[in-house]
């Protein structure tokens, strides 16, 4: 079967397995971009397994499936991906650390966890820092971004490209929330909100009078369905995607951080790759990251207004709302801005302004 017929029915087999389960968990999504470019020599055979955490459903799996057809079509069925989606190999933590082992070649983290390989990471888990999709991505496409990237290398991790996790957002199964008071309860203990395995993140919902627990993103389910916590946060295509509404009444557009993703490959991995295996890897992860962020905008607002079909009730917040919230969270800044670094933080705030000033 060719890659883009495999990957074709993949998207067609999302749809139909998820249309049988529900609705279309799939927004009418884009098809990837004809895979172009010639068959590269043959410097031999490899198969890489990649683990992810979300579903067959998400943009990151989808991707993830372009960038294994990429790889395969360009290398004529020599390098083939097998993509392991759903946590089911780790966490973001663990596969992570498995790709420094060697036991495994691919994952696909959000920046946050990996702060603790690259601390400057943690400029995205500041909150409200990243206004718009256009300031994010162009963020992401900086010089900046790429010096993260780059500082991964000796730490056993090749991180080859940024794509969009997406905005976070904030739900719950005990009441709505349109302000920090909600968060916090007034005459009722504050939410515990399942957070990200990231300092900043921990930081963020304490200051809103939350009772954070960071916890693996495999166990959030199940720990909402027992009550262990009341509400999380993601993207609305990760709360779809992983079935979040089934267990969590209501939801808040915060967009209160925004995440980007990392590609990343086992150095191990990355070092038996002949020089122009590693070019054409590099080219799919661009290229795959593109078309990424590409779903991911497509499946932001249509996986709200599922969401909101599906009986989860929607709180949207409006600019003074918004502004609630960010001045709630200042003191994230006066406690992490100088420990991230000031000078990041403004090369970071400039880019944007630039993107808004457009
Ligand atoms: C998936 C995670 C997830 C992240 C989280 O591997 O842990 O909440 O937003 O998407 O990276």
């Amino acid at each position: 079967m060719t890659a883009i017929w495999r990957s074709t029915l993949t998207l067609a087999g999302a749809a139909t397995l998820t249309l049988g389960i529900a609705q279309a968990q799939t927004p009418d999504l884009s098809d990837p971009p004809a895979i172009e470019g010639d068959v590269v020599a043959d410097h031999g055979s490899h198969t890489i397994r990649m683990g992810i955490g979300l579903a067959e459903t998400s943009p990151q799996y989808l991707s993830s499936q372009y960038f294994a057809d990429i790889l395969e079509q360009r290398t004529d069925g020599r390098i083939t991906v097998n993509i392991f989606p759903n946590s089911q190999l780790g966490d973001d933590v663990q596969m992570m650390e498995m790709l420094q082992t060697g036991t495994l070649d691919m994952t696909y983290p959000s920046t946050s966890p990996a702060t603790t390989y690259v601390p400057e990471l943690a400029v995205f888990d500041l909150p409200f820092l990243l206004p718009t999709r256009e300031a994010a991505i162009a963020v992401m496409q900086s010089d900046v971004a790429q010096s993260m990237l780059d500082a991964f290398d000796g730490s056993g991790i090749k991180a080859l490209t940024f794509s969009e996790n997406g905005y976070r957002q904030l739900s719950n199964s005990a009441r709505p929330v349109e302000s920090p008071e909600d968060v916090a309860g007034l005459d009722v203990r504050g939410l515990t909100v399942r957070t990200m395995e990231n300092p900043v993140h921990l930081s963020i919902w304490e200051t809103l009078g939350a009772n954070p627990t960071p916890m693996a993103f495999g166990e959030l389910f199940s720990a909402m369905e027992q009550g262990v916590v009341d509400g999380q946060e993601n993207p609305w295509s990760t709360i779809l995607t992983s079935n979040f509404h089934e267990v969590q009444d209501y939801g808040s557009e915060t967009r209160h951080v925004y995440t980007p993703f990392i590609l990343m490959m086992s150095e191990r991995t990355w070092e038996r790759l002949d020089p122009e295996y590693q070019e054409l890897v590099q080219e799919a992860a661009r290229q795959s990251a593109e078309y990424e962020i590409q779903l991911a905008t497509e499946y932001d607002d249509w996986s709200r207004d599922q969401l909101e079909e599906r009986g989860m009730q929607i709180t949207r917040l409006d600019d003074e709302q918004i502004a609630a919230f960010q001045e709630a969270v200042q003191p994230v800044y006066d406690e992490w801005g100088p420990r991230i670094g000031e000078d990041l933080i403004a090369e970071i705030q400039a880019i944007v302004a630039e993107t808004t000033n457009d």
